[in-house]
């Protein structure tokens, strides 16, 4: 019998105990990946040699699924390192997992990296919980019961008193490189970031800087905090937003598709604008206009 959305997030005591849960496979997932460091292992490539996958991936995934399915047994989960494409996300309620995102930051030690552990029902990201264990940050978040930082400091962290956004123009925007380098997606990706960081006189937005830091579910806590304004991505997967789509949301930002007029994003949907909680002098909607029209092209994936 399917289980629906409602029943579950009536039901405080359950999604409290699934986020419990999370928190403490996080942790658990954390000691794995401090454990680690230096030596990050055998490191495998997938379909290139950005796109990397490391002995600790496989073990952080196997460790969060053994126990996920013997404690929950009706859900499904999706996790990065098992997908298979014949198997997408459907409706159920289903754990949604990365069990390192930013891997190339793990093999090269850069401090930006997390266990990205999301829940979602008819598709909702309806419990996210990400942890960085380099900098031992937790963010974490449940829908309707707002977002947390290190479980007692609320999000946005940057309240009355932050640089209300004119526009683009005094925004710190976050894009990332992807894997894919080749293709209409690059080129797309390419020039958007030219237009973006271009002089208002030839025709870009000028936005303050772009930042690219390798883990999408770090730069959904960091639009959901406040300390990024924006952050436009085109190929990660659910796993990689699933976690972090929560914990901005409940920290009131928005979540809209990367193309032009997609203003329903979905979980899985590939491409996605992130845009902070609004103390803005153009509201949240009219950011998403303004950043749609800087994009050049189409992203498809
Ligand atoms: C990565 C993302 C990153 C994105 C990469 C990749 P991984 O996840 O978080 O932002 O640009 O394409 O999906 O592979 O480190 O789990």
């Amino acid at each position: 019998m399917s289980v629906h959305v409602l029943d579950i997030v009536n039901s405080p005591c359950d999604l409290n105990s699934i986020c419990d849960t999370l928190i403490d496979l996080a942790f658990r997932a954390g000691e794995i990946i401090n454990g680690a460091l230096p030596d990050t292992g055998n490191t495998g490539s997938k379909k290139n040699s950005a796109d990397l996958v490391t002995e600790y991936d496989r073990a952080v995934e196997e460790m969060i699924s053994r126990e996920l399915k013997d404690k929950y047994p009706d859900f499904r989960f999706h996790g990065e390192e098992s997908y298979d494409p014949a198997c997408p996300l459907t409706d159920a309620p289903t754990f949604v997992i990365d069990p390192i995102d930013g891997t190339v930051n793990f093999v090269h030690g850069f401090p930006h990296a997390c266990v990205s552990l999301g829940f979602a029902i008819n598709r909702i990201p309806t419990i996210g919980v990400v942890f960085n264990p380099f900098t031992n940050t937790l963010y974490s978040a449940i829908r309707g019961k707002g977002a947390f930082l290190n479980r007692d400091t609320r999000l946005p962290l940057k309240g009355s008193n932050v640089e209300a956004l004119n526009g683009l123009s005094n925004s710190l925007v976050c894009v990332e490189w992807g894997s894919e380098r080749s293709g209409k997606n690059w080129e797309t990706k390419m020039r958007t970031f030219e237009k973006l960081g271009q002089d208002k006189e030839e025709g870009g937005a000028m936005v303050r800087s772009l930042r690219s830091i390798g883990s999408a579910a770090l730069n959904l806590c960091a639009v959901a905090s406040g300390t990024l304004d924006l952050y436009w991505e085109g190929g990660c997967w659910a796993w990689d937003v699933c976690a972090g789509w929560v914990i901005l949301e409940e920290a009131g930002g928005i979540i809209v598709g990367g193309n032009p007029g997609e203003w329903e994003a979905k979980v899985d949907g590939r491409k996605y604008l992130a845009i902070r909680a609004a103390s803005s002098r153009v509201s949240q909607e009219e950011l998403a206009e303004e950043f749609w029209g800087i994009v050049q092209g189409r992203l498809e994936y």
